[in-house]
């Protein structure tokens, strides 16, 4: 019998180092991150308090170079990470992929000598937490349209506008904000405390409760010039982050699904009606046959990327097929999982409902489903079709 969710030995393939930390990983997850999520879902917040462990653990500026003191570690080992992570809560995944990817990714890439040695360790420490504010309350999958502009003044810029549905919005020490100005899109790091910048908490979430969501709003909030990202210039520079977040999505959306699938089996194992384990129907290992075959299909594809990422081959559709299918294959399994757990499947006595909800989230941000259905057709047919 094939026990666990990796159906075709795909992490055979990994090196002693890939394999250690994703089993390292595993365990931390599974001993210590699993036993308080339940608690944490229900009161509708992240574990903060596990801030300086998981900067132990290295899983903050896993790409970054050591001497910024990131981890200097290949993308696959930061798509393995993630895996690791949303196999718990796609809010771990998030926090993460928002230090990573969307915070000290941007300001590695884009910032001064100076910004990257004031913050990189800082950040990578967990001494300092992030945010990436793209998003408007009138413009998500149009980033373009922002209307959140930064005029330039004596020594620095003012920025008016706001900023909605930001992970990490509320506790954010600091936040990479984009706006517009004469130049067009530029970004600036908004220190928490800074005068006209004010940071509200979303309520009444039924996905990603374990995950701090916020508002960001500047009302002539002035941001010193050492402030500005000074590489970034135009929607590219935003839209390269995303790149690197989408990318672990992909990984994280896997893990999801596998944690669905393994509770799923093993109710389905246990669970008695009509005289014998419901696994033992017909259309019950239909379900389990469809889950495995689409973890297995995405796992391939994260094989494939990462690999193409780590050799900077891997272009911006590529990463948008593996977001999509593998986070819209991973809901249709955590809704099939839910399904064969039927009335206990709705309760957080198990963890499927959780990441049923989680899910639907994944599928809007970072570019929705529909979103990378419309890059990828780009990509095969050179005709845009967003407007
Ligand atoms: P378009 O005219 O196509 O492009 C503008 C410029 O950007 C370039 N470009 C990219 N560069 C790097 N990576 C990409 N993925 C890029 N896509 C486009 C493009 O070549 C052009 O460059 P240049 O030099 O010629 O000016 O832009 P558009 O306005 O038509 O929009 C295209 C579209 C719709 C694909 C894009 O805006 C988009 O991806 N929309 C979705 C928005 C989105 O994903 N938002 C995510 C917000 S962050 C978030 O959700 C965090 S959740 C985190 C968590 O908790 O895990
Ligand atoms: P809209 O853009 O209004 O889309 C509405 C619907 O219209 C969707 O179904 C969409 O697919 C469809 N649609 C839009 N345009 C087209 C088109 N051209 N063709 C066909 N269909 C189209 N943003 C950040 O900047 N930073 C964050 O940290 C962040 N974290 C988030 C955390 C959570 C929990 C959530 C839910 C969102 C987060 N977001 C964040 C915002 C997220 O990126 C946006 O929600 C997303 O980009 C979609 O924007 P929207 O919700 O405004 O939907």
């Amino acid at each position: 019998m094939v026990e666990r969710s990796d159906f075709l030995g795909v992490f055979e393939q990994l090196s002693e180092e890939e394999r250690m930390i994703m089993e390292s990983l595993r365990a931390f997850v599974d001993e210590q991150y699993l036993p308080i999520i339940r608690e944490y879902h229900a009161r509708g917040e992240f574990p903060f308090e596990m801030v300086p462990q998981l900067a132990e653990l290295g899983l903050f500026g896993i790409t970054i170079p050591e001497e910024y003191g990131g981890a200097g570690l290949s993308y696959f080992i930061y798509g393995l990470a993630m895996q690791e992570l949303e196999r718990g809560d796609s809010g771990l995944r998030s926090l993460a992929s928002v230090q990573n990817s969307l915070v000290m990714f941007p300001i590695f890439k884009y910032g001064s000598e100076e910004q990257k040695q004031k913050w990189l360790p800082l950040l990578a420490s967990g001494q300092k937490i992030g945010c990436f504010g793209l998003t408007e309350p009138d413009h998500g999958s149009d980033p373009g349209g922002m209307e959140t502009r930064a005029e330039k003044v004596s020594g620095g810029w003012r920025l008016n506008g706001s900023k909605m549905w930001i992970t990490n919005g509320t506790v954010a020490d600091v936040a990479v904000v984009w706006a517009k100005t004469s130049e067009g899109v530029s970004g600036f790091l908004v220190e928490k405390g800074t005068k006209g910048f004010i940071q509200n908490k979303i309520h009444g979430k039924f996905s990603l409760r374990a995950s701090d969501t916020g508002e960001l709003v500047f009302e002539d909030c002035e941001i010193p010039e050492e402030n500005r990202l000074p590489q970034a210039r135009g929607l590219r520079a935003p839209l390269s982050c995303l790149n690197e977040a989408r990318y672990g999505i992909a990984w994280g959306a896997i893990g999801a699904a596998m944690a669905c699938y393994e509770e799923a089996r093993d109710y389905a194992l246990t669970r008695t009606q009509f005289s014998k384990p419901i696994a033992g129907f017909q259309l019950v290992q239909h379900k389990l046959v469809e889950m495995i075959s689409e973890i297995t299909k995405g796992l391939l594809l994260n094989l494939q990327l990462g690999r193409m990422k780590d050799a900077g081959k891997a272009k911006h559709y590529h990463i948008s097929m593996a977001k999509r299918n593998n986070v819209h294959q991973a809901l249709q399994i955590a809704r099939s999982a839910r399904s064969i757990l039927a009335a206990n499947g709705i309760i957080d006595e198990y963890q499927t409902i959780r990441h049923m909800l989680n899910l639907e989230s994944v599928y809007t941000y970072e570019g929705t489903h529909d979103i990378h259905t419309l890059i990828i057709g780009e990509a095969i047919t050179g005709i845009e079709a967003f407007r």
